[in-house]
């Protein structure tokens, strides 16, 4: 088959997700198409069967407003010509389902031999924050219920979707997943030593592009509470918004001198490897893609019970859940996990054995072809 797949190229879920789709789909023999801004930071080595096609949005002194959505369309449609793609996926509904059925009707309109079919897939805040804001809702809902085909990362995104859009679409209900031969734990003692040098005991982490969604204030709250206990240190990985707001609570806890942050990170995988516990407090997650890659490389989670996250986490089995505001228990947890090695161990086991056995590619990208499949046979 043919293939386009519209994402954003910053770092994010959703691209982690639409670029390992990409990869794996042009590794079982379709032709794939990645249309983004720039080049998505996981697409990585060249690889035959996969394409790279930018978007381009050329500024104009009189407009204050880019015009990515044309731009966007524009890029589809021409593709769409040139590769006679079968499929246009679109990763996060905001913009990206607009701009594919603009171009879908730009192509019905001018009579083109190929007419792709258009997927979307929603990833979490494309609904529950951005979408669902009373600015884009009604452009948003239109266009997830013109999509010839509809995919939500979890079960709860796609309660939340028919929630909070007038949407009537059916939605399938297809998981994020990861490349189990990649991610995998990769253990190094030098970078162990590293982050955790003498006198340090446990090495925690948390991985997130650092918005208010992610509740940093309440992962350094929680370490705080856990170093208390036990000799520890948090690895900050990502950047955003709310890293000085973070930073400022370490300093006010006094646990500054136990915490660094290392900034966005393309190759976080040796980081997970080294680490003993995961934080997520998030307020709201439709998946939690960072806690899969994390359960992938045995490190248990510590969570909140939002959103998909009970999808992925089977609490007191692959890790631990608690209400976003039980900072205590979450402490409680995380501590449990670091003072008990066979808690420590079993958790960790199972939180792999649950990606093996449920979110592996070869078990996840299967569901997307038949997805394509049925779509394009109609
Ligand atoms: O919040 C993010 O990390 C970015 C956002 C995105 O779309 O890039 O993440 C959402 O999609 C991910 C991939 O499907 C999910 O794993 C995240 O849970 C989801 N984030 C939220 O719902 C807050």
């Amino acid at each position: 088959m043919n293939v386009g797949i519209v994402c954003y190229a910053s770092l994010g879920g959703s691209g982690i997700v639409a670029t390992e789709l990409a990869k794996s789909l042009a590794g079982r023999g379709h032709d794939v198409h990645v249309l983004s801004t720039d080049p998505p930071f996981r697409l990585g080595d060249y690889q035959p069967g996969l394409t790279f096609h930018r978007v381009y949005t050329p500024a104009y002194p009189l407009f204050r407003e880019p015009q990515y959505v044309l731009s966007l369309s524009n890029r589809i449609v021409q593709v769409a010509r040139e590769f006679s793609l079968d499929v246009v996926h679109a990763h996060y509904a905001v913009p990206h389902a607009t701009a594919a059925y603009l171009a879908q009707q730009i192509l019905l309109s001018s009579a083109a031999e190929h007419v792709p079919q258009i997927i979307t897939t929603l990833h979490g805040t494309d609904i529950t924050l951005v979408g669902s804001d009373h600015s884009y809702a009604e452009t948003v809902a239109f266009s997830i219920d013109r999509s010839d085909g509809v995919t939500a990362v979890s079960k709860s995104l796609r309660e939340d979707t028919y929630r909070a859009l007038k949407v009537r679409k059916e939605i399938e209900v297809i998981p994020n997943f990861l490349d189990c031969d990649v991610h995998k734990r990769v253990p190094s003692a030098a970078l162990r030593a590293r982050y955790c040098p003498a006198g340090c005991e446990k090495l925690v982490i948390h991985v997130s592009n650092f918005r208010p969604v992610k509740r940093v204030h309440a992962v350094v709250n929680v370490f705080a509470r856990i170093a208390e206990k036990v000799q520890a240190r948090l690895l900050l990985v990502g950047d955003g918004p709310d890293l000085g707001k973070a930073l400022d609570v370490a300093k006010a806890l006094g646990v500054s001198r136990h915490v660094e942050a290392l900034g966005e990170q393309d190759q976080i995988l040796p980081l997970l490897s080294v680490s003993d516990l995961f934080l997520l407090p998030s307020a709201q997650e439709s998946f939690g893609l960072a806690a899969l890659e994390a359960m992938a490389c045995e490190v248990p989670v510590v969570a909140s019970r939002v959103g998909g996250l009970s999808e992925v986490i089977d609490d007191g089995v692959t890790g631990f859940l608690h209400d976003p505001s039980n900072l205590q228990g979450m402490a409680d947890s995380g501590l449990r996990l670091l003072t008990d090695p066979e808690l420590h161990r079993r958790v960790a086991a199972e939180g792999r054995r649950t990606v093996r056995e449920r979110f592996c590619c070869d078990l996840v990208v299967p569901r997307y072809e038949k997805f394509y499949e049925k779509l394009v046979a109609r």
